[in-house]
């Protein structure tokens, strides 16, 4: 098995041993994924959000058979809500509030069935599953621990949404000196356009928060 590889990636290619790598896939949870869930709540087009699946699926297979770090992360509150601020709780005028039993269970809380992680990407006992209360995965996580148990020092980061979970999650890993490699087409937005342009913040500039590459170039990469 190679145990580093060069991504063809934007701004540059970059190199990455994989030991010190970890695949961070970003709140593949039915909620966002599914019509009755939270996102649907909000007045999103969920049907938008599938075209991830199938590229991410393709490099969770490749990074278990590398042997590489998977962290599965999920968007969620405790039942009580006593995590939920109340500027989330009550913001907008969603057709369900955080809490409110909907056809998946409670929206947006641990343990419904909507909170849960979709079937095509479910995570191994052996996988590391972080639940984040926010939009970043770093706050009140135990990410940073996690990461600094293992070694890791970049991250393959890919899930939904594009603008929301990912690049929050890419800011904090990136101020916390991370390697950020977003995988384009693993990435997905309600709007099509915040999905294009969150991914050109990223890059600009040199690559101010990270690097952008296809999951194709991540697979072969891999190969
Ligand atoms: N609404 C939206 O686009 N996203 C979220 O609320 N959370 C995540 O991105 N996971």
């Amino acid at each position: 098995k190679p145990t580093q590889g060069v991504i063809s990636a934007e701004p540059e290619p970059i190199k990455l041993d994989w030991s010190s790598t970890a695949l961070v896939i970003i709140d593949m949870q039915r909620d966002f994924m599914e019509p009755g869930g939270f996102g649907e709540t909000l007045g999103n087009d969920v049907s938008q959000l599938a075209r991830a699946v199938r590229p991410i699926s393709a490099v969770l297979k490749a990074a278990r058979d590398t042997g590489m770090l998977v962290i599965h992360t999920r968007e969620g509150h405790l039942p009580d809500l006593s995590d939920a601020p109340p500027a989330k709780v009550e913001r907008g005028a969603p057709s369900l509030r955080i809490g409110d039993p909907g056809p998946m269970g409670r929206i947006l809380i641990r343990g419904e069935a909507g909170h849960d992680i979709i079937p095509e990407l479910y995570p191994l006992d052996s996988e590391v599953v972080i639940d984040k209360p926010g939009k970043g995965a770093f706050y009140a996580t135990e990410l940073s621990d996690v990461l600094e148990k293992y070694g890791i020092e970049n991250l393959l980061v890919c899930g939904v949404t594009t603008e929301v979970c990912v690049n929050t999650t890419v800011r904090e890993a990136n101020d916390r000196g991370y390697r950020c490699v977003v995988i384009s087409d693993g990435c997905a937005s309600y709007f099509p356009e915040f999905h294009e342009m969150g991914l050109k913040m990223i890059k600009a500039q040199g690559g101010i928060f990270g690097w952008v590459a296809t999951s194709a170039a991540v697979l072969e990469a891999m190969k």
